[in-house]
């Protein structure tokens, strides 16, 4: 795992764009039986048929924008990896977040490569090891940094967006990802 610094010079431009041009949707999920709202605005993109199932949700990908594709070539070049997909996470506020979780899905395969962009607001992202072998780990993100998760670390470790009571602005983050095995319509939900 790496965090390479203000990867992104121009992340202004892109995090007004994102912002401007996205069609935001907030998703549910089902917690003990009851439909809730998921703490975040997200979209997902992609090559076509890179349909995304997770908590029993299939997201179905919109096309590539400009923008995306353009930051989708500069992630993958930086990280040494091809992607074919992005969620785009909006967290609007210190109460929106993503909650304990490994990007670990079938779909991804083994060992996947995963390019994380931040644009916006610098919040905490907190990693642990599934085994409790290896004391927890914080890395607050900031505007323009690019974190590129590889190797066994969707097997061995879990990640999370903490909350926060500090108040803080919008926050954009992109998980560029490879779908290596895509999902049949109709698929895991
Ligand atoms: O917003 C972040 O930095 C984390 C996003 C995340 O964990 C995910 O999309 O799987």
């Amino acid at each position: 795992m790496e965090v390479l610094r203000g990867f992104l010079a121009d992340a202004d431009g892109h995090l007004a764009g994102l912002l401007a041009e996205t069609p935001w949707e907030q998703g549910e999920i089902t917690v003990f039986g009851q439909r809730r709202p998921i703490p975040r605005l997200e979209a997902w993109y992609g090559d076509p048929g890179r349909a995304y199932t997770y908590s029993g949700r299939r997201l179905e990908p919109l096309p590539w924008t400009e923008r995306l594709a353009e930051l989708r070539d500069r992630c993958a070049e930086a990280a040494e990896a091809a992607f074919d997909s992005v969620l785009v996470n909006r967290y609007r506020d210190g109460d929106d977040a993503v909650g304990w979780h490994a990007d670990d899905e079938p779909e991804l395969g083994r060992q996947p490569v995963i390019g994380s962009l931040s644009l916006g607001a610098t919040r905490r992202f907190r990693l642990r090891r599934r085994d409790g072998c290896h004391d927890p780990v914080a890395i607050d993100l900031e505007h323009g940094d690019l974190l590129v998760m590889r190797g066994s670390t969707q097997e061995l470790w879990e990640h999370c967006l903490t909350r926060t009571a500090r108040p803080v602005g919008e926050r954009v983050n992109l998980t560029f990802r490879r779908i290596v095995e895509p999902s049949p319509a109709g698929g895991r939900d």
